[in-house]
């Protein structure tokens, strides 16, 4: 039913539940209390764990758009969300001469591929460490080792950046720095989903200097690598990972704003440790405009809240 699926998504763009459009920090607000209620005096409870979830889709979609929006909603929501931006402004400044490998990359793929995705790979890490002091009980992040390995990788791969030798360098570090390193590993996934043609218009607007030779075929490729990691269709074909609807008693426990919109990884991959992961889809179409549709914005970051609610009780 994957028809069925791609047609519910459709449909249901600019949908908003008003009904279900109370704010998200009185939601997450109540739910802490909650919290705090039931693990008794502070002495004895264990720390709590924060909840990660990493922000995934394609060049331009609107993660940092989203994840500012999502953030700033209210005042409050500030000290109970952390954000953790992609490390962009490390890769187009490195070392003392300033050497900006993101131009470098899109200027001379084949010379910086590999190099590029290591350097993408470090500063990642860099980032978990700074942000893994927080005390904020949710931590969003953008993007994730797991898409830099899944659609970046494949992807270069695929185009002839990477050779073999490297990809098989890649991947014999890979899976063993990740698994020393278990902040890496997320909570869940939230998809932000639009066309190729979408992503490339939104590119063209932002006009990222470094993005001018980023072309539609290419966004076209990574939609696809995001499609069969991410979106629930059955890709086989792939041999990577596909999605899976939430069991009986996990969809019970599922928010009905959100029961459509959670699936969970499944299948094979080289990293254990996501496997059953649950992710939720969110459609970022043209008519969804996050810095000027205040509705879309509340019914998005209350669907958000609710995924975090579920994934909590999980
Ligand atoms: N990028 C990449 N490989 C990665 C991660 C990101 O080539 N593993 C590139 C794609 C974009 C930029 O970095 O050009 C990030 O921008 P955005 O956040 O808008 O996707
Ligand atoms: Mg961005």
């Amino acid at each position: 039913s994957s028809e069925k699926m791609v047609e519910y998504l459709r449909s249901s763009v600019g949908i908003i539940h008003k009904n279900h459009a109370e704010s998200i920090t009185t939601y997450i607000k109540e739910s802490i209390e909650e919290e705090l209620k039931d693990s008794g005096p502070v002495v004895t409870s264990a720390p709590k764990k924060r909840l990660t979830f990493c922000v995934e889709g394609n060049i331009s979609v609107g993660k940092t758009t989203f994840l500012q929006r999502i953030a700033n909603e209210t005042l409050e929501l500030r000290d109970l969300v952390e954000v953790v931006p992609e490390p962009v402004g490390k890769w187009q400044d490195v070392g003392p001469d300033h050497f900006n490998i993101l131009d470098a990359f899109y200027a001379e793929p084949h010379r910086y591929a590999y190099t590029f995705q290591n350097y993408v790979f470090v500063t990642r890490i860099m980032q978990e460490k700074e942000s893994s002091g927080g005390l904020k009980p949710l931590r969003l992040m953008e993007r994730s080792v797991y898409s830099d390995r899944m659609v970046f990788v494949r992807a270069v791969h695929e185009a002839k950046w990477m050779t073999e030798m490297e990809l098989n360098i890649y991947d014999s570090w890979f899976d063993p720095v990740v698994s020393s390193l278990p902040g890496l590993i997320p909570d869940g996934f939230i998809y932000l989903r639009a066309s190729p043609d979408t992503c490339h218009q939104r590119m063209k607007l932002r006009k990222r200097a470094e993005e001018g030779g980023v072309s539609l075929e290419y966004l076209r490729d990574l939609h696809e690598k995001h499609e069969s990691w991410l979106f629930p269709f059955q890709s086989g074909n792939h041999g990577v990972l596909t999605v899976s609807s939430p069991t009986l008693a996990a969809e019970n426990s599922l928010h009905p704003d959100i029961r459509d919109r959670v699936f969970y990884l499944e299948g094979d991959h080289m990293h254990s440790s996501i496997q059953k992961l649950p992710a939720l889809v969110l459609d970022c179409e043209p008519n969804i405009d996050f810095s000027r549709d205040i509705d879309a914005r509340r019914q998005y970051a209350s669907q958000v809240a609710k995924f975090f609610e579920f994934v909590k009780k999980r």
